[in-house]
C-alpha cells in the first residue's frame, strides 16, 4: 500500500537577481506516501521545512533561497460501480475514486504522474492550465500532443510547475471520458497569499455532472447521427448531487465550518455542458484568484464559472444560522443556449460547528425559493454574468505583475460558430431540421487526425496529418451576430488546419460568436499558455474602434475565457512556449462537433527556447 517517494532536493543560492537561482548542492531524501495519493499535511511539510532550513544554512542564510522537489503520483484508470440518484453504473475512475484524487504540489516542483490504463479503451489525462513549458509531450489532449495510452499500457507525464500557483484541475482528454475522470490540481505558493485574513482551511468545490445513461454511448450516437447531447440528470458538488434530486439526499456535500473563521473555497467547473452560477446563502464571497492567477479582490453575492475555469473565493463564517445550523450552497446553470438543457440545481451545505447536533436529514428546501434563498442569479441572467466577468482584474502588483503585451505582432480574428451541415446522401441525420450539428472556427470544423500532431510536427511527418493554413480571418465578412440562425447557416469545411507562429510572437486573438443556430456563451480554453482578456463586448467586433477601449493595465490573466453570448472577446498572449497547442470550446459537445483549432509555436533561437525531445515511453498510435 505504501511506496517510497524520492524527493530530489536542489539547494540553490541567490545570484545577482532575486529570480536567477543557481544550484550548488544536490541531495536526496525519501519518505513514505500512500500509493496514488499526495498527502498535503505535516508529514510532508516537516521534511520540506527541514530541507528549507538546511538550505538557508548552506546558502548563507539568504532569505531568497528555494528548493525544487519531484512529486510522484500513480493513477490507475479503472471502472468502478458508482450509485447516484438510485442508478448504479460502472464509472471511469482514477484509483476507484469519484471525483478523482487531488494532486497537490508546490510552485517550482517537478511532477511525475504515472498513468496506467486498466480499461479496455484508450485514454489520456490533461493537466488543465499547467503551462507545460517546453514539455508539450505531457499536455495530454489525444491526437494533438500524444497518441492515447492503450489498454494495459502506462505513460508517465513529466513536467515542472513554473511560476504558477493556485487552483487548476486535471481531466481525461479523449472523447467524453472527462465526465467522470477529473480532480483538483492545486499548486501551493512559495510566498504567502496576497490576501490578509488567516485561512482556517482550503476546500476544493468541484462542479460536475451525472448522467444515469452511458455518456460514452451518447457521444457515439452524436457522432453517428450528428445529433445533440442528452441533458445530464444532475449537477454535482464534489461528485454529490444533493437533496433536490430524487433518491439523492444521502449524497449531499456538507462542509463543517467554525464560526468566525475564514475559508478559501477552490471552485472548479469540471462540468461538460454548462456555465454555472454558485452562491452560499446569506454569505458574501470575495474573489481572490481565477485560473491560478491572483486577482484584485472583489466582493460578490454569486460567482459565474464557465467549464474549464477555476475561481478561488474567501468565505467568512460570519452569519448566525437558524436551528438547522446550516446554510445551503448551490450551483445551477447560466443558460445561453436555446436547446434543451439540464436546468436543475445542485445543493450542498455549510454546517456551522457549535450549533446543535447535525441533523441526519438536511432541512427541507422549496425549489421555488432557491433564487431568493441563495442569492443565485436567474438562469438567463446575462447582465449578472457580464458584470461579474467585468469585475475580474489582474492583481498587477510589483510582486505579481500583469505582463500583457502592449503591442501585437499578429491579430487573428476567428468566429466561434455552431453550424448545421446538410445531411449526406443515404445517411440518417438527427440534428435540427434533419441535418447534422457541427461547429467551427472560421468555418473550419476541426478533425482529430489518427496520429499525434506534436509528434508528426517534431519528426517532420506533417504530410497527411495536418496543414499549416488555418485562416487568420473569417472567409467572408458578414453580420456575425445578426444573421438568421437557420436560413443563413452555412456548411463548414472539415480538416486539421493549424496556425503556425514564430517563437515570442505577441498574438491577439479575437473570438467572435455567431448567431448560427443560436448565439451562445463559448468557454474557449487555450493549452500551453495563459492569456489576457483585454476586451469584450456584445455584437460584432469593430477593429477600428474596439481596440481603443482595451484594458492594457490590469486585464484578467486566464486559460479559459467565456466569450459573451452574441458577442466577442479579444485576448492577447506571448507565444513563448514552443510546441503544439490545442484551443477549443470547453463545452464538450461543441468540441465533439469541431469547435477547435491548433496552433504551433516554433522553436526560438536559444536552447532554452526549444521543445524538449519526446520521452521514451511516449505512447504510439
Ligand atoms: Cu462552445
Amino acid at each position: 500500500m505504501f511506496k517510497s517517494l524520492y524527493i530530489h532536493v536542489t539547494v540553490v543560492q541567490v545570484c545577482n537577481s532575486m529570480h536567477k537561482l543557481k544550484p550548488i548542492v544536490q541531495g536526496f531524501l525519501s519518505l513514505e506516501v500512500m500509493e496514488g495519493y499526495y498527502l498535503h499535511n505535516s508529514l510532508l511539510m516537516l521534511p520540506l521545512f527541514c530541507v528549507w532550513m538546511g538550505t538557508l544554512l548552506l546558502a548563507g542564510a539568504s532569505p531568497s533561497t528555494s528548493s525544487s522537489i519531484t512529486r510522484h503520483f500513480h493513477f490507475n484508470i479503472e471502472w468502478k460501480n458508482v450509485t447516484r440518484l438510485c442508478h448504479t453504473k460502472p464509472l471511469l475512475t482514477v484509483n476507484g475514486e469519484f471525483p478523482g484524487p487531488t494532486i497537490a504540489v508546490h510552485e517550482g516542483d517537478d511532477v511525475k504522474i504515472k498513468v496506467t490504463n486498466r480499461i479496455p479503451i484508450n485514454t489520456t489525462i490533461h493537466w488543465h492550465g499547467v503551462k507545460q513549458l517546453r514539455t508539450g509531450w505531457a499536455d495530454g489532449p489525444a491526437y494533438v500532443t500524444q497518441c492515447p495510452i492503450q489498454s494495459g499500457k502506462s505513460y508517465t507525464y513529466k513536467f515542472k510547475v513554473v511560476e504558477q500557483r493556485g487552483t487548476l484541475f486535471w481531466h481525461a482528454h479523449l472523447s467524453w471520458q472527462r465526465a467522470s475522470l477529473y480532480g483538483a490540481f492545486i499548486i501551493y505558493p512559495r510566498m504567502p497569499y496576497p490576501f490578509s485574513p488567516p485561512i482556517e482551511a482550503e476546500i476544493p468545490i468541484i462542479f460536475g455532472e451525472w448522467w444515469n445513461a452511458d455518456f460514452l454511448a451518447m457521444e457515439s450516437t452524436m457522432i453517428m447521427y450528428g445529433s445533440g447531447p442528452n441533458s445530464s440528470d444532475a449537477y454535482t458538488i464534489n461528485g454529490l448531487p444533493g437533496p433536490l434530486y430524487p433518491c439523492s439526499s444521502k449524497d449531499t456535500f456538507i462542509q463543517t465550518v467554525e464560526p468566525g473563521k475564514t475559508y478559501l473555497l477552490r471552485l472548479i467547473n469540471a462540468a461538460l455542458t454548462s456555465e454555472l452560477f454558485f452562491s452560499v446563502a446569506n454569505h458574501t464571497l470575495t474573489v481572490v484568484e481565477v485560473d491560478a492567477v491572483y486577482t484584485k479582490q472583489f466582493k460578490t453575492t454569486a460567482v459565474m464559472v464557465a467549464p474549464g475555469q477555476t475561481t478561488n473565493i474567501l468565505l467568512s463564517a460570519d452569519q448566525v444560522p437558524d436551528s438547522s445550523t446550516r446554510f445551503p450552497m448551490a450551483a445551477r446553470p447560466y443558460v445561453t443556449a436555446m436547446v434543451p438543457f439540464d436546468e436543475t440545481t445542485t445543493l450542498g451545505f455549510l454546517q456551522y460547528n457549535g450549533g446543535k447536533a447535525m441533523n441526519s436529514k438536511p432541512p427541507p428546501i422549496k425549489p421555488c425559493n432557491i433564487s431568493s434563498v441563495h442569492n443565485l442569479p436567474a438562469m438567463r441572467d446575462t447582465p449578472f454574468a457580464t458584470q461579474f466577468s467585468d469585475k475580474v482584474r489582474s492583481l498587477a502588483s510589483a510582486q505579481y505583475p500583469c505582463n500583457v503585451p502592449k503591442a501585437v505582432d499578429k491579430r487573428v480574428i476567428t468566429t466561434t460558430s455552431l453550424n448545421l451541415q446538410d445531411c449526406p446522401k443515404n445517411t440518417t441525420c438527427k440534428g435540427f431540421l434533419g441535418k447534422r450539428f457541427t461547429a467551427s472556427m472560421n468555418n473550419q470544423s476541426f478533425v482529430h487526425p489518427s496520429m499525434s500532431i506534436l509528434e508528426s510536427y517534431y519528426r517532420k511527418l506533417s504530410s497527411g496529418v495536418y496543414s499549416s493554413d488555418f485562416p487568420e480571418k473569417p472567409p467572408t465578412d458578414f453580420n456575425y451576430t445578426g444573421v438568421n440562425p437557420l436560413n443563413e447557416n452555412m456548411n463548414t469545411e472539415f480538416g486539421t488546419k493549424v496556425l503556425v507562429v514564430p517563437y515570442g510572437a505577441r498574438l491577439e486573438l479575437v473570438l467572435q460568436d455567431t448567431a448560427f443556430i443560436n448565439v451562445e456563451n463559448h468557454p474557449i480554453h487555450i493549452h500551453g499558455h495563459n492569456f489576457f482578456v483585454v476586451g469584450s463586448g456584445f455584437g460584432n467586433f469593430d477593429a477600428k474602434h474596439d481596440p481603443a477601449k482595451y484594458n492594457l493595465i490590469d486585464p484578467p490573466e486566464r486559460n479559459t475565457v467565456a466569450v459573451p453570448s452574441g458577442g466577442w472577446a479579444a485576448i492577447r498572449l506571448k507565444a513563448d512556449n514552443p510546441g503544439v497547442w490545442f484551443m477549443h470550446c470547453h463545452l464538450e459537445a461543441h468540441t465533439t462537433w469541431g469547435l477547435a483549432m491548433v496552433f504551433i509555436v516554433k522553436d526560438g533561437s536559444k536552447p532554452s527556447e526549444c521543445l524538449l525531445p519526446p520521452p521514451d515511453d511516449l505512447p504510439v498510435c
